[in-house]
């Protein structure tokens, strides 16, 4: 992988487009809803946020990276199915 630049676009469940899944992105989601004016997700944020299958960014999507945090889940199963 030398020299090999991480892939940071579009990663699902990278809410705040560091180029990896974890706990900061449902972190990140969360700050989102409670004060989107101060802590709002960027447009790929939120793409990139909605994971639980369904439309909108909700305190589920922010549940479904915390799944993955705790290796309930995997980052290749995301975004879930509706
Ligand atoms: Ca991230
Ligand atoms: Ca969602």
């Amino acid at each position: 992988m030398i020299g090999a630049a991480p892939e940071v676009k579009g990663v699902a469940g990278d809410a705040n487009c560091d180029g990896k899944v974890s706990i900061a992105d449902s972190t990140a989601i969360l700050q989102h809803l409670g004060n989107q004016d101060k802590y709002g997700l960027s447009a790929e944020g939120l793409k990139n946020a909605d994971v639980d299958g369904n439309d909108g960014v909700s305190t589920n999507d922010a549940l479904v990276i915390q799944m993955v945090d705790s290796k309930l889940l995997t980052v290749e199963q995301l975004p879930l199915k509706k």
